[in-house]
């Protein structure tokens, strides 16, 4: 009987862990789609329950995503991939930017106060970019980061009932659209985190390995 390599590692060997870590399923859904088929057993915060709050005191997109990233591979022994994003809003200084996730207790109260923030501001002055900010961090310590950034302007008004966050109301130029008219699959093709994700996958592909069972 022939038998593949990959059926030899299957029942010899098991597969390592990857702890996606956040807890926003929007986001937990974008990086799902973007790693599959990748050799790692995936793991949730949800598999994790007991966790408290993960630390978001840093100053930059970067940092934020290496403190949650280290926090939980520190809690699990395990990979663990982290993403920090937001947006930031040029006529703003860059605001909500890292604070994004608490500008207001919801994403429909986030985006009506952002669109009374603008409410004066004319079509060329609203320009806004996505970031998103990925750290992977290895149970030994080692930490691998990418940021990825996509521009847009903000809409007049919410238009879309896909995606989640800011997406209604982040008009896309090229495709004359906002996220949220987007699939999911559409948006990560331009997104900044389907951006950095892409990035973040070849890392991941350089670290799997294989532990006898
Ligand atoms: P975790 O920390 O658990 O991952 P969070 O929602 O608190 O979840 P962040 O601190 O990174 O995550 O905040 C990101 C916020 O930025 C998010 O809540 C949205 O409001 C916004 N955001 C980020 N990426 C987005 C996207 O692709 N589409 C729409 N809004 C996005």
């Amino acid at each position: 009987m022939l038998v593949k390599n990959r059926d030899i590692r299957l029942f010899s060997q098991s597969v390592m862990k990857l702890v996606i870590a956040t807890r926003n399923i929007g986001k937990l859904a974008e990086i799902k789609e973007l790693l599959q088929g990748l050799d790692f057993e995936i793991k949730t915060l949800a598999d994790y329950p007991e966790f408290g709050e993960l630390p978001e005191d840093g100053t930059t997109f970067i940092e934020n995503a290496t403190k949650k990233a280290i926090t939980v591979a520190k809690l699990t022994g395990h990979l663990t991939l982290a993403d920090d994003s937001g947006l930031e809003v040029t006529v703003l200084g860059g605001a909500p930017g890292i604070k994004s996730a608490r500008y207001a207790k919801n994403d429909v109260e986030r985006n009506k106060k952002l669109l009374d923030a603008l409410k004066l501001i004319p079509w060329e002055q609203r320009t806004a970019r996505f970031v998103c900010a990925i750290a992977i961090v290895q149970p030994n310590g080692n930490i691998q980061t990418v940021q990825e950034t996509c521009d847009g302007f903000i809409a007049f008004e919410p238009q879309g009932t896909n995606g989640f966050g800011f997406d209604p109301i982040f008009y896309y130029p090229p495709l004359g659209k906002t996220f949220a008219e987007l699939s999911r699959t559409e948006k990560s093709k331009y997104s900044h985190r389907g951006k950095a994700l892409r990035a973040a996958r070849k890392i991941l592909e350089q670290l799997i390995t294989y532990t006898p069972s």
